[in-house]
């Protein structure tokens, strides 16, 4: 979704003329809706939405972000891209049609602005298990519109790695995987990698390792197609595949790619999925020879999902290892105000407990790591204050956050502090951060997130404050 695509222009210039009109009738017949299919014998469905809600309403914000603006706060201007548009959760914009489809619409206001809409999983952990597969399908119709009236139209059906989400630049080297990618109405997707650095590097940024076909059988345009990503660990050299209706059309493998590429953008907790229907940008501009839109791109065309799922297949483990115990002993819950010690979590994935500190610590905390503590009373008193004493001794700049989650290790954090080299992995410090009002008692998750792969931090104990 990232940047320009300018060498594919040569290859392109002629493809909109091949389109051709669609009778009307093929069209609604290919809109009917469809479900999830059903899941294949060695795979196992992780998550998936089928879109089946009340006409007129909104996705589900259970499995949904809704990205607002002209970008993510602190994020880069025009999310990156040279995008136009302002995203927002109109109902006008994005809902589902009551039979199974979100739609997305791109529309022009009376003063020639555009507003469309963008939307992320909750979910940042999408990966296979070890040595297994991951797959994330989509089943979607490209907004039908083509020619003069669809310049500047870019939808998109991609996956970002999920260090990016609260960090915002370190893109590439996280990964991004473009599932589907289209622009002006060409009949084609695009799928496409991006990693490493950013200008060139291993993916040649910022055009990406892509490949692109025309659909099968009806355009893109015109019907609902099948797009596929499926990153296989289990085979030798471990490979990225991308396939419409089925049919693979591009791939990238690990011996491609040097191994801290390859590390950097597999070995941290996965990856979000996002749908979006962008107007204009350094894509859709590259590939018509001159700025998008224009006066004749039409309004009110939809990008239309039926479904995304997800499957993993392989009976590996995925580490870190996790260990849980039955902390704190006698089940009666923590006082939220009070030090919680860190190494006696309820559950700990990643990291290790030494003694450090004064006392004991889980140490060596690495991106993807998390601790649970079930049963954190705030009571009525407001917390808008999270404290950890922490520790690091990563090197070469490397940082990291420590974000604190209620009651899902998936959920928006509350607040999160960042860390970087404090003098050394015995130099503990009183860190604190703010954090959105909390009351009640919730299971807290500490979570950690970084853009790099090394161990960050080692935490000895957290606690709240009013
Ligand atoms: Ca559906």
């Amino acid at each position: 979704m990232e940047f320009s695509r300018s060498r594919r222009r040569r290859v392109l210039a002629t493809a909109a003329a091949l389109i051709t009109a669609v009778p009307l009738a093929i069209v609604a017949t290919m809109s009917a809706n469809a479900s999830v299919p059903s899941t294949p014998a060695g795979w196992t469905l992780q998550w998936s939405d089928d879109f089946n809600g009340s006409a007129n309403t909104l996705p589900s914000s259970s499995n949904w972000i809704f990205d607002t603006g002209y970008g993510y706060p602190g994020g880069p201007g025009n999310w990156g891209t040279g995008e136009i548009q302002n995203y927002t959760t109109s109902t006008n914009n994005i809902k589902l049609d009551g039979s199974g489809n979100l739609r997305i619409t791109a529309l022009r206001d009376g003063s020639g602005g555009w507003t469309s809409s963008r939307i992320e999983t909750q979910r940042s952990n999408f990966r296979p298990p070890s040595g297994g597969k991951l797959a994330i399908e989509g089943r979607i119709q490209m907004p039908n519109v083509t020619g003069q009236a669809a310049l500047g139209y870019w939808p998109a059906f991609w996956a970002l790695g999920s260090p990016y989400r609260g960090n915002y630049w370190n893109w590439p080297a996280i990964g991004e995987f473009d599932i589907m990618e289209n622009v002006n109405g060409i009949n084609s997707v695009w799928g496409v990698l991006h990693c490493g650095v950013n200008p060139g590097g291993p993916c040649n940024e910022t055009t990406g390792i892509g490949n692109s076909r025309a659909c099968p059988g009806s355009s893109c345009q015109s019907a609902f197609h099948t797009y596929r990503f499926e990153w296989d660990e289990s085979s030798s050299p471990k490979a990225f595949r991308w396939y419409v209706d089925g049919q693979q059309f591009h791939s990238v493998t690990q011996s491609q790619l040097d191994a801290t590429t390859w590390n950097n953008m597999t070995s941290h907790a996965g990856y979000f999925i996002l749908l979006n229907l962008a107007i204009g940008g350094a894509f859709p501009n590259a590939i018509a020879g001159f700025g998008t839109p224009t006066s004749a791109t039409a309004s009110g065309h939809s990008l239309l999902v039926d479904y995304v799922a997800v499957w993993t297949s392989g009976s590996g483990t995925t580490p870190p290892t996790t260990t849980t115990t039955t902390n704190p002993p006698g089940g009666s819950g923590w006082d939220a105000y009070s030090d919680i010690q860190a190494e006696q979590a309820t559950t700990r994935s990643g990291g290790a407990v030494e003694s450090a500190d004064g006392g004991q610590s889980v140490t060596q905390l690495r991106n993807g790591d998390s601790l649970r503590f079930s049963g954190v009373r705030f009571g009525s008193r407001t917390a808008t204050q999270f404290v950890a004493r922490a520790a690091s001794g990563v090197s070469g700049g490397a940082s990291g956050l420590v974000e604190v989650r209620l009651d899902s290790p998936t959920a928006t954090p509350v607040g999160s502090f960042a860390i970087a080299n404090t003098g050394g992995w015995q130099s503990y410090r009183t860190i604190p951060a703010n954090i959105a009002g909390i009351t009640g008692t919730h299971d807290v998750y500490i979570t950690f997130t970084s853009g790099q792969p090394s161990p960050y931090v080692s935490v000895n104990w957290i606690r709240f404050g009013t």
